[in-house]
């Protein structure tokens, strides 16, 4: 009988909206910076990118136009799973939330409540959520399920129970821990989530933002759990120490994998995992 390892899915999120260029210089903003951290991110073991992209100036942006871009680009530079952000930033209204989907990615983040977000609030009241979920299911993008609080998992209950499975059948979720004002990025907030998670999940992964992100990290492989990492959630790969790649995080996620007999999915895996097109 083989023992080969169990697949590890590892999502590389570049980018995200809350960390300025001036900030971080070497944060991937403009399109080929985020193509190359993309394809950089491939070859380390990345599977999928969460998207978030930047205007001419490295605001956060969800131009039409641009999204649309951006996903041609991936397709054509990697053969990662494309999953845009529906969340965009904290000020982005709902309208340019939902049409993100009209950039046809293969998915798309669909975040399951509204959560303080460090001094801000990322809203997404429930009328939303359906409207969006169910948006999913028509465009046929399959939707990944970011949980920042205990309450967001019940609430996916509540969701499937009322419209039933994504696109692809399948159910994938992200816990997004350490956010100020959602739940700690702990393994006894994490081992509460995935215990409450209704039967209907066909697969998680779990992201700690900031310090939280090695503890998170653990405590997801320890529990079977899949891997986002990326300098959306984390710039530092150690106190006072800078990270500089993308790429940097996801080899130090394969490592961890490594440990924990796991290896990297291939995108073509992770496609079949998630019930993308
Ligand atoms: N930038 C946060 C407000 C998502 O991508 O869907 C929302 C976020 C979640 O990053
Ligand atoms: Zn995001």
């Amino acid at each position: 009988m083989s023992l080969s390892p169990a697949a590890l899915l590892i999502t590389v999120a570049p980018t995200g909206a809350e960390t300025t260029k001036s900030d971080c210089p070497q944060l991937p903003t403009t399109l080929s910076e985020l193509v190359g951290a993309a394809k950089e991110s491939e070859e380390a073991g990345a599977a999928m990118v969460h998207v978030h992209i930047r205007d001419d100036d490295d605001r956060p942006s969800l131009d039409p136009e641009r999204l649309k871009d951006t996903v041609a680009a991936l397709r054509e530079g990697t053969g990662l799973v494309v999953q845009l952000s529906t969340g965009g930033s904290v000020h982005d209204p709902f309208e340019a939330r939902l049409k993100v989907l009209d950039a046809t990615p293969d998915s798309c983040s669909l975040t399951m409540g509204t959560t303080n977000f460090g001094d801000d609030v990322f809203s997404n009241p429930w009328p939303f959520i359906c409207d969006l979920y169910q948006l999913s299911q028509e465009r046929e993008v399959v939707p990944e399920f970011e949980l920042f609080d205990l309450g967001h998992v019940a609430a996916l209950a509540r969701l499937i129970a009322r419209y039933g499975l994504p696109y692809g059948g399948k159910v994938h979720v992200d816990f997004v821990m350490g956010v100020p004002g959602g739940m700690p990025g702990t393994t006894d907030a994490l081992v509460a989530g995935v215990a409450a998670l209704p039967p209907e999940v066909t697969s998680w992964s779990a992201t700690g933002i900031g310090r939280t992100t090695l503890a998170v990290g653990l405590a997801a492989l320890s529990k079977g759990g899949h891997l986002r990492v990326g300098m959306e959630d984390v710039l530092t790969l150690s106190r006072g120490v800078p990270v500089e790649s993308n790429a940097q995080l996801v080899e130090r996620a394969v490592a961890m994998g490594a440990l924990a007999q796991r290896r990297p999915m291939t995108p073509s895996e992770a496609r079949e995992l998630l019930g993308c097109r």
